[in-house]
């Protein structure tokens, strides 16, 4: 068999797997989440001496959230992720101005406004959402709705849909524009 082949068929094997891989596991080839983006702040005094300060804002969208705990609304707080420890005067890129509740609907709208284009997971709201209190995110971002430092994966049977679609990939899908994002947490 000639080199051309050999080259030809490793290509040919190559490109099925490939094809073979995004029909069987679509979410295995999903954007991999940029976790510091939790991090980020807009026009506020950061922690540090970075340039998270006042950076252009390029993208802005807006997912919408919905937890449920044991057949109970989890409210999420307005404001949250505004005026926040370590971006005091400014807003996280991750941010909340009505919850909700204030705005009489199930869902709440999430500020999503970041510099340049993103991979903005799940996960990242929960850690903004976690320095105001509870619910948060375990070291190796894992739900923790609860604060107590365990992962609910240990203490929860959760499920979550993406606009009525079933999700697998929770705390590290990464959210677009206009998505129902609805996560369902049941005590073991
Ligand atoms: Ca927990």
């Amino acid at each position: 068999m000639s080199l051309e082949k050999i080259l030809f068929g490793v290509a040919a094997i190559a490109t099925l797997g490939f094809f073979m891989l995004a029909i069987w596991s679509p979410e295995s080839l999903a954007p991999n989440p940029d976790w510091d983006v939790s991090d980020g702040c807009l026009g506020g005094q950061t922690d540090h001496d970075n340039d998270d300060g006042d950076v252009g804002i390029k993208y802005h969208y807006h997912p919408r959230l919905r937890v449920i705990v044991d057949g109970e609304d989890l409210q999420i707080p307005s404001n949250t992720g505004i005026d926040q420890n370590g971006c005091k005067g400014g807003m996280r890129w991750i941010h909340v101005h009505n919850s909700g509740v204030a705005n009489n609907q199930a869902f709440t709208t999430i500020h999503i406004e970041t510099p340049s284009d993103m991979n903005v997971p799940v996960g990242s709201f929960f850690k903004v959402w976690g320095r105001e209190g509870t619910p948060s995110l375990t070291d190796d971002n894992k739900f923790d709705i609860n604060g107590n430092g365990i992962s609910d994966w240990d203490e929860y049977d959760i499920s979550m849909t993406v606009s009525g679609n079933e999700n697998t990939l929770f705390e590290s899908y990464v959210m677009e524009d206009r998505q129902d994002i609805q996560i369902t947490f049941n005590k073991k």
